[in-house]
């Protein structure tokens, strides 16, 4: 079976955030290479709405992209995740932000699953923690440390480890 190495985002900002967040941590307990922090980060995209809490994971699994995709979907339909509004209110957010096999990235324009995730690059929300978990993180060819300089300082105070 193959193995991939996964950069997963988490993010809730219904409920009990904290312990939702750990649903995941716990589910992914015995394939968690490294973990960030979890932060307060203010809603990015749609600004009407509460606070979110956030954190990265990096798994390493034994199943494809898709089957790693269902299971962050089980755990958000475990969490009674609605669908509603695009970047609006949810209970829990499990994104695969990057695929690596063999130390290579994969990149697929699959509308169910692209890869790396199309917005990663521009959310400090998902940098900041990416860059705690590992310091030496690249996103198609750039240093994530590079990417997070790069973003409005404002946004990266704004992120904050809890
Ligand atoms: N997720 C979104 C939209 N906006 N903002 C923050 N701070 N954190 C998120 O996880 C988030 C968001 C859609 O997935
Ligand atoms: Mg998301
Ligand atoms: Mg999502």
């Amino acid at each position: 079976m193959e193995t991939i190495r996964a950069v997963l985002s988490i993010g809730s900002n219904m409920e009990d955030r904290y312990k939702l967040l750990e649903t995941v941590f716990e589910h992914f307990a015995d394939e968690t290479i490294a973990r960030s922090s979890v932060y307060s980060t203010p809603p990015w995209g749609v600004v009407d709405q509460d606070e979110f809490l956030n954190a990265v994971l990096i798994v390493e699994v034994h199943c494809s992209p898709l089957e790693l995709l269902r299971r962050g979907q089980a755990l958000e339909d475990a969490a009674d995740r609605v669908r509603e509004r695009r970047w609006g209110p949810r209970t829990l957010d499990v994104d695969i932000v990057q695929v690596t096999q063999d130390g290579v990235e994969l990149v697929q324009d699959d509308p169910e699953l692209m890869l790396p995730h199309p917005w990663a690059k521009s959310r400090a929300f998902v940098l900041v923690p990416w860059l705690q978990a590992d310091p030496n993180a690249c996103l198609r060819g750039l240093k994530v440390a590079d990417l997070v300089a790069g973003l409005d300082p404002a946004d990266v105070e704004s992120i904050q480890e809890i």
